[in-house]
């Protein structure tokens, strides 16, 4: 993998996404390394799979030749175990066609509340190579809603790292200290800094 592409534009990196939400979380972890970022709002394509890495990894390709620039995006989902998995790959439909009711709804009566987000950050060239960076955090399903911050599913998950809030209910910053995406974000961090080291 080359970065010579990268190298005029310092440590900044475009991130193609639509989600503003994403962006400004992804903006504060990366200014940790001293890395800016640029969001794009760059349309690709989102193929179906199974599997978030997949996705990411499809749409990294895309975005990267559509712009002509190294470029990351990141695929994140609802892995719930109950629901065998579901929404995972599927979140975003799932979102917004039953939202957070419809969740709880499925969810009635079940004592097993246990889910996990996953993120997956895809990094790709303009040569078309890619690199994956994966994060994820464990948590559950609450049975009622709380918390007016975040996005998505972020009122109905409490992370087991902080019991008794949900993503909802904490600021940007303490989300940012444990969440999937994250995590993700400072494994690509760290890696795309070592980039520029001599
Ligand atoms: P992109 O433009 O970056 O693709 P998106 O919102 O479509 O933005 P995803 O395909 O990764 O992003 O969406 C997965 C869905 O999973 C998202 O719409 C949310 O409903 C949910 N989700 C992902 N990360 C989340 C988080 O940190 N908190 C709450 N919900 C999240």
């Amino acid at each position: 993998m080359t970065l010579g592409r990268a190298f005029p534009y310092g440590k900044l990196i475009f991130f193609a996404t639509g989600n503003m939400h994403k962006f400004n979380e992804a903006r504060r972890v990366l200014a940790e390394y001293n890395i800016s970022v640029a969001m794009v709002r760059v349309k690709t394509i989102e193929i179906q799979d199974d599997d978030i890495e997949s996705i990411a990894e499809a749409s990294a390709i895309d975005a990267a030749r559509k712009i002509n620039l190294p470029v990351i995006v990141e695929d994140a989902g609802l892995f719930i175990d109950a629901l065998n998995g579901f929404p995972g790959p599927y979140s975003s439909y799932v979102y917004r066609k039953i939202g957070l009711d419809g969740i709880l709804k499925l969810l009635e009566g079940i004592e097993n509340r246990r889910a996990r987000f996953k993120s997956v950050v895809a990094f790709s060239d303009t040569d078309g190579s890619v690199k994956y960076f994966r994060g994820f955090v464990e948590g559950r399903i609450t049975r009622v809603a709380r918390g007016y911050g975040g996005f998505g599913f972020d009122p109905i998950f409490e992370p087991d790292e902080q019991p008794g809030k949900t993503f909802g209910e904490m600021t940007i910053e303490e989300k940012n200290k444990i969440s999937h995406r994250a995590r993700a974000l400072r494994e690509f961090a760290k890696w795309y800094r070592d980039q520029f080291s001599p």
